[in-house]
């Protein structure tokens, strides 16, 4: 019997029917860490992930079973992801700034059958041993490969070739239907233990139709760029589904970003759409690039954290392009609310976009008028399908067709959006989760430290970062630097305080417990 639903494989609508129609069109331009630049049309695209596809089935990769990709952006990262999806098994892509320690949770959580590694981050390897379901690690080197006991451990080229007298089995992808499980991306909660959002096949579809193709009208002919790398579901949508879903191009770049990089990509492979958050529009405008660097860009695109006006008003009035600014999330997978070509409003995250509903409401689940605070609801088909194996918080966070956000919203008479920030404690640093707790945990731990909690507090162009409030220990020779340095060691750098402030006391509640706000406010001062 056929599977129940609508047959649908997202990789053979991504790549493999612009691979039939339009077989020389170009699909991806990668540069890599040492600047050369690769291209591939979507013939050759299609030709790699069906050869990645035989591999996945040479190592005995079976539908439903995950795929754990730490690797740079390169085509590779995208063939990958896709022959996962052709043959029904599940990639996840996860975050490159992570520790070793990190990516063993991750792997041991999504219970990874394969970790895909590319050469930059080989030495993950040996963090990811002694996963129980681990049995085939590859690394996309020429070089040495790492140790990891229990695992299979090959090379890119080594994999690909063991799927040569596999291709007959993976000529048609797998029966998946828009229902079907197609990949999982991993989220921190305030706690800072990771939850992996479950996404189906037709999500992809569903976010390409609701954004890309009715807010920014994407056609054949434009060529993406996002900052944000494809771990990230705002980069994996930029990257791949948008571009994909019209047969356009997409441009890869595997190093980290930075302002020169970037304006080297905008003069030479001339994006049209060029996606970043706000933390990322400011250090462009800081380093002070010519007025004329977004000259081919029609329109910018930010998400990740919230927009302040000022520099919404700077960045557009320097560069003179138009910039849209939106709110998604990992669990809806793009984004729901946006600016819209010539209807943005700097300051507000913009209108609810076609295909989804949002509301905001009180602590008690009420509506609120309008221009009253409350928490935002979201609804709509791309809403992932639960976390993996985390049923309480599955239950809070997904309640029937609607989506908790955990983010303040007041919505206008007319219809716009604006953000007043997180209802939780959990702070967004450049677009990326922080766990207050995570940091404060890591700061316990120094001898010197008797107190500490760390709330976001706005830089000096609005955008928040997390910053340590600490006690220290009668007599501690530790200074704000150290501190610093401390956490900087001790988990991803991106976590880390910005600044430390040193109390001699936190205010407490009559109950002694933490007044957080208030923590913040003496921060901010
Ligand atoms: O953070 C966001 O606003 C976002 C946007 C698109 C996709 C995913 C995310 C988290």
């Amino acid at each position: 019997p056929a599977p129940t639903g609508e047959p649908f494989n997202a990789a053979e609508w991504l790549v493999t029917r612009h691979a039939r129609a339009t077989p020389d069109r170009r699909a991806i331009t990668a540069i890599d860490l040492d600047g050369t630049v690769r291209t591939l049309s979507y013939a050759e695209l299609d030709a790699a992930v069906t050869a990645c596809s035989a591999a996945l089935v040479a190592a005995g990769i079976r539908p439903e079973e995950r795929l754990l990709l730490c690797m740079g952006d390169c085509p590779e990262l995208l063939t990958a992801f896709l022959a996962g999806l052709r043959v029904g098994a599940v990639p996840v892509p996860v975050s490159t700034m992570l520790t070793p320690k990190d990516i063993a949770v991750l792997a041991t959580d999504s219970r990874a059958r394969l970790v895909l590694l590319s050469a930059e981050f080989a030495a993950l390897g040996s963090a990811v041993a002694g996963s129980r379901d681990l049995t085939d690690v590859v690394v996309l080197t020429d070089g040495d490969l790492p140790e990891v006991p229990g695992a299979r451990v090959r090379t890119w080229a080594e994999f690909t070739a063991a799927g040569a007298d596999f291709a007959g089995q993976v000529a048609e992808p797998y029966p998946t239907v828009a229902d079907s499980p197609a990949f999982w991306l991993y989220t921190s909660g305030t706690t800072g233990t990771p939850k992996g959002a479950m996404h189906r096949h037709g999500s992809l579809r569903d976010t390409a139709e609701t954004y890309a193709r009715d807010v920014l009208a994407i056609g054949p002919d434009d060529v993406t760029f996002s900052v944000a790398k494809f771990f990230f579901a705002y980069g994996l949508g930029n990257t791949l589904t948008f571009p994909f879903s019209v047969g356009a191009s997409t441009v890869l770049d595997r190093s980290r970003p930075s302002p020169a990089g970037t304006l080297r990509v905008l003069r030479e492979q001339r994006p049209t759409l060029f996606f970043a958050g706000p933390t990322y529009y400011a250090a462009l405008l800081a380093a002070g690039l010519p007025a004329d660097a977004f000259a081919g860009v029609r329109a910018c695109v930010s998400a990740g954290e919230a927009f302040p006006a000022a520099l919404f008003e700077r960045f557009t009035g320097t560069f003179g392009v138009e910039m849209l600014d939106g709110i998604g999330s990992t669990e809806m997978l793009h984004i729901f609310i946006s600016g819209r070509p010539g209807r943005t409003r700097p300051g507000s995250t913009g209108e609810v976009v076609a295909g989804y509903e949002a509301r905001i409401l009180d602590d008690d689940g009420q509506p609120v008028p309008d221009g009253t605070p409350g928490n935002l609801w979201v609804k709509g088909s791309s809403a992932a399908t639960g976390y993996w194996s985390r049923t309480a918080v599955t239950r809070r966070v997904f309640q029937g067709e609607w989506v908790r956000t955990g983010d303040t919203y007041v919505r206008s008479a007319d219809g716009f959006y604006s953000s007043l920030g997180r209802t939780d404690d959990i702070i967004k640093a450049g677009g990326i989760w922080v766990s207050p707790t995570e940091v404060e945990e890591r700061l316990r731990a120094h001898g010197d430290v008797a107190q500490v909690v760390v709330v976001s507090v706005p830089d000096e162009t609005g955008l928040d970062k997390p910053v340590a409030c600490v006690v220290l220990t009668p007599g501690a020779a530790a200074g704000p630097e150290d501190l610093v340095a401390w956490c900087r060691d001790g988990l991803a750098a991106f976590k880390r305080p910005r600044h430390i402030v040193v109390f001699d006391e936190l205010p407490t509640t009559a109950t002694g417990k933490l007044q957080r706000f208030r923590i913040r406010e003496l921060a901010v001062e």
